[in-house]
Parts: structure tokens; C-alpha cells; sequence
């Protein structure tokens, strides 16, 4: 059956029918939805944890437990997650262990534009990416089947778009996955030195089998045409080159990490003129220069915001698409609801002329005119350690005129807490609602 679905809940819907029985995340556009639509599923357990480091360790304690796993998250929740995914690379899984990250190139709603690429090469873990929510949807289930075969958590990535975007989606039943077994394993699960020496050994194995076998994957894809030209991409750019190139051929990458260098070579040596095109980083085209083949990529191509077919168009040379010039719009930049209390606290900050450290969430606005009563804003809980490092440098008399301001997602996000803790200390939240933390 096929049904109109939003690439995020199609990444949840192959959640379902890969028998995932346990997700947990930690919200952040363009990634939230895809956590709303798998708590729809009775048969899953879905939880918002206190930030993504701590989502990830629920995803792996349940993969250890013998259950498939999901963990989701936008680009820069990663960072924060980066501590158990390095490690859990090397523990490996039980039950299939999914991680799926959207990144966000143009930064809609982001305070960056990180490319999250780079995170499956340092940890050494595979990763896919889908270009459409049929992909999605099938992605996480061949994800879960990896995660399994390879003993390894697998990365997904998305985008803005492919999140957000809907598309056609075959759907199909639930798998029946048994719990696994749960067996002590020490020298898998416990990661001091003397194991985690061994367990590098087997991860350093493991990539290489799967970088053979990424070579036969039918994720990665080609599709020979017009010689003259040949691209290879991923991702929901792929649809752009088909739509400005549709003689050109292709090899559209589904598994983007590990590459497989074989068909690359293979697919460089039967075209004529090779180009990588990837929003983003040089991650392609670094990888595939390093293995000595010639590649035009970020010589015509930004590292910056989002790619189109008419931009791929004019700097390849193919079909240009007639856009209706819709004419210049005004800007409209977002503004705080009418009637928000976060309002008065910055009309206040600013008639006190107070140097105030900000935070990530809907208060970032107070930075803008009217109110102007924010100085700065770096990632989720940085402002207190801000206004620590202001009293540090400037000294006692600076912060008298200091403060720090952060919402209750964003504290409790720094704290690192469990789940039912956070659920525990739901009745205090109300009290950083809209919250002014003075730092003296
Ligand atoms: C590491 C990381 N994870 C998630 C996000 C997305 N995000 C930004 S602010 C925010 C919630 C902020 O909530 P709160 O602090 O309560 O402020 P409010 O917007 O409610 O005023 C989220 C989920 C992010 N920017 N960085
Ligand atoms: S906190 Fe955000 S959503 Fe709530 S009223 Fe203020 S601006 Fe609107």
C-alpha cells in the first residue's frame, strides 16, 4: 500500500517495521517529527530524554538489552551525543542500534551549518542517507538489518528537506524481531583500556568489510547515460541533478559512508568529465581525491546553504527551470507571540542597560529590536558558563550589571539527568518558564 507521508514520519514508520521497541531523542528542527510519529505506535516505547547524549545512551542500553534501538536528533544534538557515539562504536550492538541525524544546510532554524558526514568517519560507523521519504522509510529498515550483520550503530542522515517534504511511501507490515538474548559480555560492554584496545582491532575490521561490501550495496546506485558528464551525489540532491541534468549519468550514493571506492573507480573511468556535487562540506570529493582520481566539486560549488537545479544548471550547464519570479517580498523576521512573557524580562533588560549571556530557544529573539536585550547566544546551556567566563575576565564590579538567561529545555538539556528525574522535576519547571538567572 502506498501512502502520502512526511519523510519524517516515514523515518518513523521504518522504525516501526523494523520492530524497533524503543525510541528516545531529544527534540530540534528539522529532526522533532520523526520522535512524534513513532510514540504513535503502541508497540514502541518513546521518550523525549534531557538532551541527545542521554537519548543515545537510553538507544544503546536498550540495544545491549537485545531490543532495536533509535535515537534521533538534529545536526548539532550530535555534538552532544558525540561521547557515547564513539564509544558505542566500538561496543558494538545486540539488538539493532539506529541513529538518525538531520542536518540542516541553509540553517532554517539552526544556529550552524555542520556537516554531520564527518561524525560516521571519526567514529567509524556507517551511514546512510535517503533522498526521498520512500528512502527514508526504507533506509532505517536496511539500517536496523546493518546494525545487526556489522555489529555497529548505523547513522542516518536526513535534511531540512527530505524531512520536510512529503512523498509517496510503500508501506509495509511490521517485522516480528524477538528480543535478543541478553549475555554479559565484558570485554564487548565494558570500554576500559585493556578491552577497548581489542574491541579497535574488530571496529577497524569491520570497516573495511563493509567498505567491500559497499561496492555491491544496491543503496548506491548508477545510472549510465550521456557519457560526457558523470556525477556523483546523495541525498536529496540527487533529485536536483536528475531535474537540471537528465542526460547526464550518475552515481548516487545511498550508503555514504564507507565509500565504495571500487564502483567510484570504475564509474570515474566511463565518464568522460567527473563532478561531485554535495551540499555542504567537501566530503565526497576529498575522500574520492585522496584515492587519486580527478573530481570537479567546490571549485563551481558553495559549502554554504542549500543547492537547486537551477543553480546545479548554471554551473554544470544543464536544463534551467522557468521559475515564476514571485517579485521581492519583504522580510519577515521571526518576532515573539503577541502577548509573550518573554517580552517584559528584555523591555526590563534593556531599561537596566544589563549585559545579558543568552541561550538557545524562543528568547534568542530578545537579541532583536524592539527589545535588544540579549549579547549572545552559542549553543544549548552556554549561557551561564558565558556569564562565568564574563565575571572571569572582567571581573566582580562587570557583573553587577550581568545576567544570564536561559529557558527550562535548555537547563535541564545542560544538567544531564535520566528521564524520570526530568519527569520528577517537572513541577520546578514552571519556575524557569520565561526565567532570569542572576549570576552575583
Ligand atoms: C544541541 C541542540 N539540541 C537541540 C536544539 C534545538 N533547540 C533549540 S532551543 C530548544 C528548546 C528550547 O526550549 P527552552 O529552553 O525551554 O526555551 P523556549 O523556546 O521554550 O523559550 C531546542 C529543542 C539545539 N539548538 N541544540
Ligand atoms: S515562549 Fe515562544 S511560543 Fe511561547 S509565547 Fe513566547 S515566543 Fe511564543
Amino acid at each position: 500500500m502506498k501512502q502520502l507521508m512526511l519523510g519524517n514520519a516515514a523515518f518513523a514508520r521504518g522504525a516501526y517495521e523494523a520492530g524497533v521497541t524503543v525510541a528516545a531523542a531529544y527534540p530540534g528542527t528539522p529532526s522533532t517529527e520523526i520522535t512524534e510519529n513513532i510514540a504513535k505506535y503502541k508497540e514502541v516505547y518513546a521518550e523525549w530524554s534531557p538532551n541527545e547524549k542521554v537519548a543515545l545512551e537510553v538507544a544503546i542500553g536498550a540495544s545491549i538489552a537485545g531490543a532495536r534501538a533509535l535515537c534521533c536528533m538534529k545536526h548539532v544534538g550530535l555534538n552532544v551525543a558525540a561521547d557515547p557515539l564513539f564509544t558505542a562504536s566500538y561496543t558494538g550492538v545486540n539488538g539493532g542500534l539506529v541513529i538518525i541525524v538531520a542536518d540542516d544546510p541553509g540553517m532554517h532554524s539552526s544556529q550552524n551549518e555542520q556537516d554531520s558526514r564527518f561524525y560516521a568517519r571519526s567514529a567509524h560507523v556507517p551511514m546512510l542517507e535517503p533522498a526521498d521519504s520512500d528512502e527514508a522509510k526504507e533506509y532505517v529498515r536496511r539500517a536496523f538489518a546493518l546494525s545487526e550483520q556489522y555489529d555497529t550503530p548505523v547513522i542516518v542522515r536526513s535534511n531540512t528537506r527530505v524531512s520536510h517534504s512529503q512523498g509517496l511511501v510503500d508501506i509495509k507490515d511490521r517485522e516480528d524481531v524477538p528480543l535478543k538474548p541478553y549475555i554479559k559480555d565484558i570485554g564487548k560492554y565494558v570500554m576500559m583500556p585493556g578491552m577497548a584496545r581489542r574491541r579497535h582491532v574488530i571496529v577497524e575490521q569491520r570497516m573495511k568489510d563493509l567498505k567491500e561490501a559497499a561496492n555491491s550495496m544496491d543503496n548506491n546506485t548508477v545510472e549510465y547515460n550521456d557519457k560526457s558528464i558523470g556525477i556523483i551525489t546523495s541525498g536529496v540532491v540527487y533529485n536536483y541533478v536528475r531535474e537540471a541534468l537528465p542526460d547526464a549519468s550518475v552515481l548516487k550514493l545511498g550508503l555514504i559512508y564507507p565509500l565504495p571506492e571500487k564502483l567510484i573507480r570504475e564509474f570515474a573511468q566511463k565518464v568522460d568529465k567527473l563532478y561531485v556535487v554535495e551540499e555542504l562540506e567537501p566530503f565526497f570529493e576529498n575522500l574520492i581525491k585522496a584515492m587519486g582520481i580527478p573530481v570537479t566539486g567546490k571549485e563551481i560549488f558553495t559549502v554554504q546553504g542549500e543547492y537547486s537545479a537551477n543553480m546545479i544548471a548554471e554551473r554544470i550547464g544543464g536544463k534551467k527551470i522557468d521559475v515564476k519570479n514571485p517579485g521581492v517580498l519583504p522580510q519577515r523576521p521571526p518576532v515573539m507571540c503577541p502577548g509573550c512573557p518573554h517580552r517584559a524580562v528584555f523591555y526590563m533588560l534593556k531599561k537596566l542597560g544589563l549585559t545579558a549571556t543568552g541561550d538557545i530557544g524562543c528568547y534568542t529573539l530578545g537579541a532583536l529590536p524592539p527589545h535588544a536585550g540579549l549579547d549572545t547566544c552559542v549553543c544549548m546551556g552556554a549561557s551561564i558558563g558565558n556569564a562565568l567566563g564574563m565575571e572571569k575576565a572582567r571581573g566582580k564590579e562587570f557583573t553587577r550589571k550581568l545576567v544570564a538567561v536561559i529557558g527550562d529545555s535548555t537547563f535541564f538539556h545542560s544538567r544531564s539527568c535520566p528521564a524520570p528525574l526530568y519527569r520528577y522535576l517537572h513541577a520546578i519547571r514552571v519556575h524557569f518558564r520565561a526565567s532570569v538567572l542572576h549570576i552575583d
